[in-house]
This record gives C-alpha cells, structure tokens and sequence, in this order.
C-alpha cells in the first residue's frame, strides 16, 4: 500500500474582494452563457482548446484517476462523418425513438434532426468517460467525474468569450468508431466550440430559470 504523502496548501486563490462579491459576479458572469447552435465559421485557436481542456482535466475525480478523453475535431472531413452519422441517429430518435412526452418536451427548444452545425462550428470536443484505465486499472464514479469535468470546461470556454452546446446525439457508439477510440473510451458528450453567428438566436424558453426558492433548501 503506498503511503499518503502531503505537502502545504500554499497556492491558494484568495479573491480581491468578498465571498459574496465574488460569487455574484461569477454568477453574473456565468447566467450570460448560452447554450448556442448557429455558430460562426471564424477560428478558434488550438492554444485555446488546449487552456480550455486543461481546465477540464484539472476537475476532481473518484481516486484522482481522471477517467476522461477530450478529443478535439478541426478537420474538416471528420466533422463532416461526425454529422452524416449523428443526423441519421438524429433522424431516428425524432421519427421513432422520441416519446411523445419527449418531443413535447423538445418542442419549446426547436430542435430537429439537422445539425449543420456539426460542420460550422471550428472544434468539435468529443469528450470520452473512460470506464477504465488504459492499463485495465479501476475507475470510479466515472458519470460524476466526467460531468464535473465538462462543467468546468463549459465555464471555461464561457470566460473566454465562446459558444458551446452539449450535444448527445443517442445512441453515441458511432464516436467510438469515427474517433477510432478504445473499448473502454465510451462517448459522454459533444461540444460544439466556437462564436455565435451573427444572426445567431436563442430559444426564449432556456431562458427561464428555475427561482432560487425552488433550487435551494437551507436546513
Ligand atoms: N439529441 C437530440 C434531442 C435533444 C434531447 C435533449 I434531452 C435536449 O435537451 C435537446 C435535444 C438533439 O440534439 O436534437
């Protein structure tokens, strides 16, 4: 069994001003962000994924083992498979696979099956949970993870002035292949990455938010 070994938490962030003043300006910081699908087809920087990814990949895990694969998708013949193959899953699930409730749900949100901007936007960041190491190591509490890592990632992207939608076209196995990733390498989420068209709109509904009288309960 190896020993813990600990060292001092001296690198700590302090903010300049309160706790309260803190966290609500990164709340209003964070409440501009939308989930956005006309993108623009100007670049963004690989330098810039690569920040956006480190933040990612600096989120707690279970037992620290990072069970997660961003792979970030420019070119263009990838990006265009990536759409053919989520369109055609995309087209199934809104003629068949939806339940009426579900596309009721969706309606609101005016979402179909076509995903141009699979194609438009200048990254695709496919993000892969790993449900075990690559040496066939355990991993834990992998969906958690992975989830804390996309948050940070999406937040991260949002402070640097982009877009992002998490897209999960289902089933997701396609990824797998199309990426040529590993058995163990399941696809979690698609992040579309890039700026707003400029005629870009939002759904009015994905505005509204929950009150924070129905989000929190203090006990
Ligand atoms: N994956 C489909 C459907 C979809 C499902 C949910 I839940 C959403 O919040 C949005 C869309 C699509 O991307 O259109």
């Amino acid at each position: 069994m190896p020993e813990p070994h600990f060292v001092p938490h001296h690198d700590r962030y302090v903010p300049r001003e309160s706790p309260e003043l803190a966290a609500r300006a990164f709340c209003a910081l964070m409440s501009k962000r939308r989930t956005v699908r006309d993108y623009s087809e100007r670049d963004v920087s690989l330098e810039t994924i690569e920040w956006l990814v480190r933040c990612a990949g600096g989120a707690p895990s279970g037992a620290n083992k990072q069970p997660w694969r961003f792979v970030a998708v420019r070119d263009l013949a990838v990006k265009r498979a990536i759409r053919a193959a989520a369109e055609k899953e995309e087209r199934e699930f809104y003629a068949h696979r939806a339940t009426d409730e579900w596309l009721a749900d969706l309606a609101p949100l005016g979402t179909d099956a076509s995903k141009p901007f699979l194609e438009i936007a200048p990254w695709l960041v496919v993000v892969f949970k790993q449900t075990r190491g690559d040496d066939e190591s355990q991993h834990y509490y992998v969906n958690e993870s992975v989830g804390i890592a996309v948050g940070l990632f999406l937040a991260a992207a949002h402070h640097a002035g982009l877009a992002t939608l998490t897209h999960t076209p289902s089933p997701m196995g396609f990824l797998q292949e199309v990426l040529g990733r590993p058995k163990h390498e399941k696809a979690y989420v698609l992040i579309p990455v890039g700026y707003p068209a400029d005629d870009c709109r939002v759904p009015e509904a994905a505005l509204r938010k929950k009150a924070l009288s129905e989000i929190l309960t203090v006990v």
